[in-house]
């Protein structure tokens, strides 16, 4: 009888966990990096709001779009790291000296932030916020510490790294493991592309057909007048509205108040513009309406004033919106009233709603009963 061959950890070893952070580095960078300007571009600093540049038109949809792909994509690139690395997680005894008992910590706040972070993301696309605390607020700042924990990491294994950032030809074939390394990559590679691909189709729009995974699709099932719903009316708990006694109004120096008969008289515009929903989707719609900066005008604002939208919404935290000049001066920015070429049924806002270019589909109101010059 032959005697069994003794467990060995096979690519459990410091080349694999260095081929595999060579692609999961990369895509935190890159997730990082765009959800920082998808955070500038929702909730500025006062400092930096009044500068948010309007264009341009589709910057948010790229920015947007790169980060939650990069996010779905870190799934299989980290579990597969985890994978690599497990076998060191687990060894006996846990601390040997006060340095590594500095380095264990600093390996148990990566792991324990990145895997947070990564799932509170997916939870969040899938619109399941069941948890007690304000998801955007931890989010941010987990990144934060997720950044430092992983540049520490990354200076304590510099010298790892180095070492096996390329393996030279004779060491690779003196390798026995080499070849299953690459098939490890590859299946990694290929699973990162086959998340991608059934999900990034909702905000790719050409790829929209195979989108298997996203709760949301850009066209089709579950859209209406083209584009998705995110909170219809009776969500938001707006009654239908009488198109007769609606009024808006425009506060300011010259503060008035418009029928909507008066307002579909004032100079009509198009554009096509994107809504594109934190959450990952992304659409694309020709709006018809009235140019905000018109309304603006007419109020008798300043030159660079910004604006406060207020929707007739009770509750809810879209309920005020502001935006700066660049957002309320540019051609684009629309109290639309139309939606490819049709009136806005109620769930997308009817009898009018804000629609603006390089901004977060939070920040699109819909339900407009009032604006509000600030200066
Ligand atoms: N008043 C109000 N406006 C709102 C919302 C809301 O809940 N209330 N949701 C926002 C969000 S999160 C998105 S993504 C867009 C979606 O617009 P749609 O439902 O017309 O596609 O509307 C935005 N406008
Ligand atoms: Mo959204």
């Amino acid at each position: 009888m032959r005697t069994p061959i003794p467990f060995r950890a096979r690519l459990h070893d410091p080349r694999t966990a260095v081929a595999i952070g060579r692609w999961l580095g990369p895509a935190v960078l890159l997730c990082f990096l765009t959800g920082l300007v998808g955070h500038g571009l929702q909730t500025p600093p006062g400092w930096l709001a009044p500068h948010l540049p309007s264009r341009p038109v589709w910057g948010y949809r790229v920015t947007q779009g790169v980060h939650v792909a990069t996010g779905i994509a870190l799934v299989p690139l980290l579990t597969a790291k985890l994978w690599t690395v497990h076998p060191r997680l687990w060894r006996w005894p846990p601390v040997r000296s006060a340095e590594h008992a500095l380095e264990r910590l600093s390996i148990a706040v990566l792991v324990a932030t990145a895997v947070l972070q990564v799932f509170l993301g997916l939870m969040n696309i899938a619109q399941w916020y069941v948890w007690p605390f304000g998801f955007k607020r931890v989010h941010w700042a987990l990144a934060w510490v997720l950044a430092g924990a992983l540049l520490l990491h990354l200076a304590v294994k510099a010298p790892v790294i180095a070492a096996h950032w390329r393996a030279d030809r004779r060491e690779r074939e003196r390798d026995p493991d080499a070849g299953d390394r690459r098939s490890l990559l590859l299946g990694v590679g290929a699973a990162v592309g086959a998340v991608t691909l059934v999900t990034v189709g909702q905000t790719l729009t050409p790829l929209r057909r195979a989108t298997l995974l996203a709760p949301r699709r850009p066209s089709g099932d579950g859209t209406r007048q083209g584009i998705p719903v995110n909170h219809t009316a009776a969500q938001a708990g707006v009654a239908s509205v009488d198109a007769d006694a609606w009024r808006l109004r425009v506060s300011g120096p010259d503060g008035y108040a418009l029928t909507l008969r008066e307002l579909r008289a004032l100079p009509q515009h198009t554009a096509r513009l994107p809504i594109v929903c934190v959450e990952g989707w992304s659409a694309s719609a020709e709006w018809t309406g009235v140019r905000l900066r018109d309304l603006v005008e007419r109020a008798g604002a300043p030159h660079r004033s910004s604006v406060r939208v207020v929707s007739s919404q009770r509750h809810g935290a879209y309920r005020v919106m502001e935006m700066g000049h660049t957002y309320a001066e540019d051609a684009l920015t629309l109290l639309a009233l139309m939606i490819n070429g049709e009136v806005l049924s109620p769930d997308h806002g009817f009898p009018a709603r804000i629609i603006a270019p390089n901004r977060p589909g939070v920040w699109q109101t819909k339900w407009v009963s009032r604006i509000e010059v600030l200066r």
